[in-house]
């Protein structure tokens, strides 16, 4: 297709609302450095179309237009801006919205579908921009667990950046006003941007393009590897142990015990331990610990054959944290076998730490793993801001081997000779109030390639945990197999 005819594709009423954007400064050309630290030469924001009515009501009507030719009974808009486009498009078409909520009601009728609805009718889901497409699967996931049916997404703005592909990966249909191509083709005829702006920003595009899906050309061993291989690559061997546990017990679900007593912490142990694969303490909240709990909790992964993982996330000088591992009221490395740390500090704090692994080898007892945190799951987190903090803390794990068997991290981040470990689950996706963003069983393993789910309120809080427990265990061995026989 010539320039000349994509350029007559776009209709009257598309250029006069791109143009209209641009009035406004929806969209802006420049150099900006977005969330990942990554410069940019285009910066979109169309939550400031709330601002101006007439605006807002043309998106509407585009948004209709682009969804002309597909039947649906109910609209639903991503959190946050396009809720007034889809409220809008409900005004003008009669057509019903839900609405999905970020955040679950701790009281009431913890509902995250909101609205009137019934079981398998059709709903389009309305987004303002796309990227990855994340965005949109995180609000398609729990349309779908609560029974609409949801095959087309239409959007504004396609940044052309792969969510057309990661869409149809998952089964799922993208229509866009229009991309951002032919944004800029119409600024650059309207002589808004200079031709060299339009060159600098495809570049850009082409060479920031986001994958949420395993890539085809990925080979099977580095992407579809099973537990049992993995095991054979670990060096140390509490990461060996795990992932043979995992195969053999059929599960990747970690619990996080956040009680705040024995009594609570032996009662969920006691309850989900036979559908899980680690049990992760937080020793310091439990407030009447003792010098018997540690052994208590070893006769408990015993019998339900799990391991222990202790999130006190060491971050000081190796000396320091060699006492903390070791002594204190805790005594951790006396019954945990796995624990974790920073790596802020530097590689001191891993010889620290493996110095205490070793006193506890001396004494007998099993050995100890460490995990460093490479990325964490609360917002605006620095460590997943800044891809160099990532690469460095990879580069200690690599010279660390027999000890460091893995990473808290919210994806593989690496090669498969390390565990992934991922923390921030939920079967809905969604944030808590306090920073912590959830991610579903199936994007963390499916998806980002993690190898362990690691999930806290939504087992502990819920009125039944063994019922939570088994749910979650399925989701996520469900995504792994799912993973090894390559299905997307
Ligand atoms: P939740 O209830 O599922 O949100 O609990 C998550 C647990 O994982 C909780 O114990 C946190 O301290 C822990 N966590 C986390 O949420 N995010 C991180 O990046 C790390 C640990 Br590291």
């Amino acid at each position: 297709m010539t320039a000349q005819q994509k350029k007559m594709d776009v209709t009257s009423q598309q250029r006069s609302l791109i143009l209209k954007l641009h009035d406004v400064e929806a969209v802006k050309f420049g150099e900006f450095t977005l969330k990942s630290g990554i410069k940019s030469p285009v910066y979109i924001d169309l939550r400031v179309s709330v601002s101006h009515p007439e605006l807002l009501s043309l998106i509407a009507d585009q948004l209709l237009e682009a969804a002309s030719d597909i039947e649906y009974d109910i609209i639903c808009g991503v959190p946050y801006t396009a809720l007034p486009f889809a409220t809008a498009m409900s005004l003008t078409s009669k057509k019903p919205m839900v609405m999905r909520r970020k955040e679950v009601k701790k009281y009431g009728t913890k509902k995250i579908i909101e609205g009137q609805f019934s079981e398998n009718q059709p709903c389009l889901v309305v987004e303002d921009l796309v990227t990855s497409g994340l965005s949109v699967q995180e609000t398609v996931d729990p349309l779908v667990t609560a029974g609409l049916k949801v095959q087309h997404v239409v959007v504004l703005l396609d940044r052309q950046q792969g969510a057309l592909e990661n869409l149809k990966a998952k089964g799922l249909c993208l229509h866009s006003v229009f991309s951002l191509a032919t944004m800029l083709n119409v600024l650059v005829d309207a002589k808004r941007i200079e031709p060299d702006v339009q060159a600098s920003v495809m570049k850009f595009i082409e060479e920031n393009q986001v994958r949420t899906t395993p890539s085809v050309s990925s080979s099977p061993q580095t992407t579809m590897i099973t537990y049992e291989e993995k095991a054979s690559n670990i060096e140390n061997p509490v990461g060996r142990r795990l992932l043979e546990l995992m195969a053999l017990k059929k599960t990747n679900l970690a619990v996080s015990a956040d009680v705040t007593t024995k009594a609570e912490l032996f009662e969920l142990a006691e309850k989900v331990g036979p559908e899980i694969c680690l049990l992760k303490t937080h020793a310091d909240i439990i407030e009447d610990w003792d010098s018997e709990t540690g052994a208590a909790l070893i006769e408990l992964s015993k019998r339900h054959n799990f391991l222990l993982f202790e999130d006190r996330k060491f971050a000081d000088i190796g000396n320091t944290v060699h006492h903390q591992a070791i002594g204190g009221v805790h005594t951790i490395c006396k019954w945990a076998d796995i624990i974790n740390a920073h790596s802020v500090a530097g590689p001191g704090i891993v010889s620290g730490l493996a110095k205490a692994g070793d006193s506890k080898a001396e004494h007998g007892s099993k050995s100890l793993g460490l995990l460093l945190l490479a990325e964490m799951s609360s917002a605006g987190n620095l460590a997943s801001a800044l891809p160099e903090y990532r690469e460095k803390t990879i580069q200690m794990a690599q010279e660390a081997k027999h000890f460091v068997f893995g990473f808290i991290s919210m994806g593989k981040i690496a090669d498969n000779s390390f565990l992934y470990l991922t923390p921030g689950v939920k079967l809905a996706p969604g944030v808590d109030g306090l920073g912590q963003q959830y991610l579903t069983p199936d994007i963390v393993i499916a998806e980002k390639l993690s190898d362990v789910i690691i999930v806290g309120r939504g087992i502990y809080q819920a009125d039944d945990k063994l019922k939570a427990a088994k749910e979650y265990r399925r989701a996520g061995w469900k995504a792994y197999e799912k993973r090894c026989s390559g299905v997307k």
